[in-house]
């Protein structure tokens, strides 16, 4: 009996987890190799997708910095003129607009050596005209009047992702079993 309370807290903790949408996610730049020179980026960033609320950490040592910079300078490894600029080992960049946004390491000749990151960042709404991402936007009724159902309301609430599916299965056949 008690054990079966147990479960049935588990899966509704589980519920929560995989129910409450678009969670922020912290994306660590390079993974384990981290911010330095003979990483390609490009093959990093290439299966993510970035959303408006997400952060990338850069880990590194002090001997490299984090700038960001305009389109042009990243493609040109141009340093000198970044917009921001840190190297304290650990940076935490917040992506709050959407857009592409360039980072490259400020010391000479590491971005030609491949210290150079382009992420882009969609807005957190889905909506196809492109305008800034509003807090939790009511579904629009006025538009749609064909479908009772819009592509974007079920891509915002049903964000899960295959790993909680995988977990939400199994706490489900636990529970089974169990009770
Ligand atoms: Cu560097």
């Amino acid at each position: 009996m008690g054990s079966s309370n147990v479960a049935m807290t588990c899966l509704s903790l589980v519920l929560c987890m995989v129910f409450v949408p678009s969670l922020a996610t912290v994306y660590t730049v390079g993974d384990t190799s981290g911010w330095t020179t003979g990483v390609d980026y490009t093959v990093w960033t290439k299966d993510k997708t970035f959303k408006v609320g997400d952060s990338l950490v850069f880990n590194y040592p002090t001997s490299h910095t984090v700038d960001e910079v305009s389109s042009g300078d990243y493609s040109s490894c141009t340093v000198g003129n970044s917009i921001t600029t840190d190297n304290t080992g650990a940076t935490t960049v917040a992506l709050k607009t959407a857009g592409t946004h360039y980072f490259i390491c400020g010391v000479l000749g590491h971005c030609g050596n491949g210290m150079k990151l382009a992420v882009k960042v969609e807005s957190g709404s889905p909506s196809s005209s492109g305008d800034k991402p509003s807090t939790t936007t009511p579904p629009t009724t006025t538009t749609s009047t064909t479908s009772t159902k819009s592509p974007a309301d079920t891509s915002s609430s049903w964000n899960v992702s295959p790993f909680m599916v995988v977990v939400i299965t199994w706490v489900a056949l636990f529970v089974m079993v169990i009770s």
